[in-house]
């Protein structure tokens, strides 16, 4: 997965191994490569922003390395990278979502997840396919049909229900979302479900009205996880939509969805460098079996440390 970005990497190593004539890094041995990089990040849709960034980071850390001439130059330059990309993410935490829910679970129930995130980028899918996960692990789940505003929301959701095994609550169009969040709540509390997914309706980042009544639900069901979903084939727009999205509610960690229909993944960068939190899943196609766990080392370890194979 993610092979353009992976390639922009390696072609970075690649430039950097060719011009080197010291054993030691210069700012010339790596200029003409970190421009190339940052023209390849950009067409893998990392923004143009978090594209400077992270050449910047870079260039600091790359100029004045050693890289011995005899011995695995490649290697070398390669972990340099690896290291500086950790570096500058060190703050985001590698979350195992499972993990942390067991924890949580001792001394609360139910566990509350809140879905949120522009319309169209999966939140629902998303929200059947961790239910899918929790079923299967023997949980009780219970939903909240918190999209009450677009029609249709509340069938598809009760669809999943059906047939992933979880009860919905709420169901009138034009409802209070907050209400709806806090009736779920005190449903699974009543009959000691373990978690309530809470779906929402999609907002545009620029509707205050709507991140007035994110907030709103975010107050009323204080969920333990706020999971901001987007979509893996975001560009530039991803920085203007993190930062909006940051600046009205509470984000806790992310799912990358639609991973699979998108070999760029530069939006995984972008999202990471601006929001600093964790991403949680990626959704990797329509089926509920679908989401698989993210972890930042394994990602940056598979970007840089892996031999690039072209597929
Ligand atoms: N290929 C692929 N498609 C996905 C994935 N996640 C969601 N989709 C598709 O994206 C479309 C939108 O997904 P929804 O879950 O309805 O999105 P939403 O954010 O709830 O949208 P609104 O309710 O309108 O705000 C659907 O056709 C999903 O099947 C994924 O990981 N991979
Ligand atoms: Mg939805």
């Amino acid at each position: 997965m993610f092979w353009r970005l992976k390639s922009a990497f390696s072609n970075l190593v690649r430039t950097v191994v060719e011009a080197v004539k010291e054993d030691v890094l210069g700012e010339g041995d790596v200029e003409r490569a970190l421009s190339k990089l940052y023209v390849e990040l950009v067409e893998c849709d990392v923004a143009v922003d978090v594209a400077d960034m992270i050449v910047s980071d870079l260039r600091g850390r790359l100029v004045g390395a050693r890289v011995p001439r005899f011995g695995e130059r490649e290697a070398a330059v390669r972990a340099v990278i690896h290291r500086a990309l950790l570096d500058a993410l060190s703050d985001v935490p590698d979350v195992d979502f499972y993990e942390e829910s067991r924890k949580l679970l001792e001394r609360a129930r139910p566990v509350v997840v809140m879905f949120l995130g522009p319309n169209g980028y999966g939140k629902t899918t998303t929200l059947a396919k961790l239910a899918f996960q929790l079923r299967q692990m023997g949980y009780s789940v219970v939903a909240a049909a918190a999209d009450t505003f677009r029609a249709g929301a509340v069938e598809q959701l009760e669809e999943h229900g059906k047939r992933v095994g979880f009860r919905v609550v709420g169901g009138r169009y034009g409802a209070d979302p907050a209400a709806v969040a806090y009736d779920a709540i005190q449903h699974a509390r009543s009959r000691g479900s373990h978690f309530v997914l809470i779906d929402t309706a999609g907002r545009m980042h620029t509707d205050k009205n709507l991140m007035e009544e994110l907030r709103k639900i975010q107050r009323v069901a204080e969920p333990h996880f706020s999971v901001f979903v987007f979509d893996s084939q975001l560009g530039n727009d991803a920085l203007e939509i993190a930062k909006q999205y940051a600046a009205h509610v509470r984000i806790d960690g992310m799912v990358a969805a639609k991973a699979d229909v998108y070999q760029r993944g530069g939006s995984i960068l972008t999202f990471m460098y601006t929001l600093r939190r964790p991403i949680y899943f990626l959704g990797t196609g329509q089926a509920y079996s679908d989401l698989v766990k993210f972890s930042k080392s394994e990602y940056l370890r598979q970007l840089l440390l892996e031999e690039f194979a072209g597929s």
